[in-house]
């Protein structure tokens, strides 16, 4: 199988490549990435004699069609994928996650070629914090930021050029992903590598917010599951039932680094933060047998936490500058 792996240098689509290059033999890989601030050639060091790497934009027609061209698959990775730039700054937004995506769209199309398009469980909005119920296949659409909103335009026109046009595409909804070589901006290694360099962790507003964590290796397991046994036309909710607030969370981090479970700071809360997400992944689990391997979040998080220490050159230089932005922006 020849397959093009958008964002490929990016968080979840690094693992994926690694996981895709040790594990399947059969499968050619091409990365096609913008290298953006959020992209990194060292991301993929590991993997780079066994793969090809292309720089460049998924809403560049030419390109995206003479690389779909000669592929028998493209997982899509890319986007911008940050809420707080979304707040600063939609455009990016709105260009690499809507027009991206309608452009790859039509070079499937044009070229009969299976699409999968990774999206995000933020699509549905948010959960009340006491609501026992969680999203499913079934819940309607309802994003809350500019960021959630064009991933879930983009989710609308893969759905309409599977009924329109006859696309082969599948779509997966998943929860938050923790684990190696997440950029610094996100929660879970901005704080890691704030205890790390020294600054005191950042919590947003009380730390109610509930977010429902997976690894980001059970995800892309899950996404080779939907590649090989999903039925075209669906969308599979991916989750690990990972459910934690925020405060606990930043309190398990300071403890596993072996300071003071108090020693944050409360800062300005997110515009329009949603409050909670929750997973139902039972249909993934029951049509199609994937099941979550990371069950033990401390080790998993432990794992990331060793990571991190063991791979400075991978986020140092960038640290202050992504301070600075936060600290402009009261956070
Ligand atoms: P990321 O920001 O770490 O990586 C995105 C990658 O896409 C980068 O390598 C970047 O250079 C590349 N990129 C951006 N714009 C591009 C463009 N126009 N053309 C080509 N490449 C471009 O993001 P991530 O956390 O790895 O997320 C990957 C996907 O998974 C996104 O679609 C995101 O919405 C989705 N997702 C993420 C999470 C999460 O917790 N991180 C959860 C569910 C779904
Ligand atoms: O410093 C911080 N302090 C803090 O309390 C940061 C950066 C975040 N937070 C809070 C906000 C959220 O409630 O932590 C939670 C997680 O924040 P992010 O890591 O920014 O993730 P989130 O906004 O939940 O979105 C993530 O999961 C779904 C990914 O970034 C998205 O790409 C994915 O779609």
């Amino acid at each position: 199988m020849r397959i093009v792996v958008t964002g490929g240098a990016g968080f979840i689509g690094s693992n994926f490549v690694t996981a895709t290059v040790r594990d399947r033999p059969d499968v050619e890989v091409t990365v096609l990435d913008a290298l953006t601030y959020a992209g990194s050639r060292k991301s993929l060091s590991a993997v780079e004699d066994r793969i090809r790497f292309v720089q460049g934009d998924i809403a560049n027609a030419a390109l995206a069609d003479q690389l779909v061209a000669n592929s028998d698959m493209v997982v899509n990775f890319a986007a911008e994928s940050h809420n707080d730039n979304s707040l600063v700054d939609p455009w990016p937004f709105v260009q690499t996650n809507i027009v991206g995506t309608y452009t790859l769209l039509q070079s499937v199309r044009r070229h009969g070629v299976r699409y999968h398009h990774v999206s995000t469980d933020e699509v549905y909005g948010d959960l009340e914090l006491d609501d026992p119920k969680k999203f499913t296949e079934q819940t309607p659409y309802n994003p809350s930021s500019p960021y959630s909103s064009t991933k879930a335009a983009s989710d609308m026109l893969v759905r309409a050029w599977i009924r329109s046009f006859g696309v082969q595409a599948t779509l997966s909804n998943c929860s938050n992903n923790y684990g190696p070589r997440q950029h610094i901006e996100k929660f879970i290694p901005r704080q890691i590598t704030n205890i790390l360099t020294g600054v005191r962790p950042k919590l947003y507003g009380g730390g109610t917010n509930v977010r429902d964590w997976i690894h980001v290796d059970d995800h892309n397991a899950a996404v080779w599951r939907i590649i090989e046994s999903g039925q075209i036309g669906r969308t599979y909710l991916i989750g690990a039932n990972g459910e934690l607030d925020n405060l606990s969370v930043i309190r398990i981090i300071l403890e596993l680094m072996g300071r003071d479970p108090e020693d944050f700071d409360y800062v300005a809360d997110r515009v329009g933060h949603d409050l909670r997400y929750a997973i139902d992944s039972s249909s993934l689990s029951g049509e199609l047998g994937w099941y979550p391997r990371y069950t033990n979040f401390r080790e998993g998080l432990q794992a990331t936490i060793d990571w991190y220490h063991n791979n400075r050159g991978w986020w140092e230089n960038e640290k202050d500058a992504v301070e600075a932005r936060y600290q402009a922006q009261g956070a």
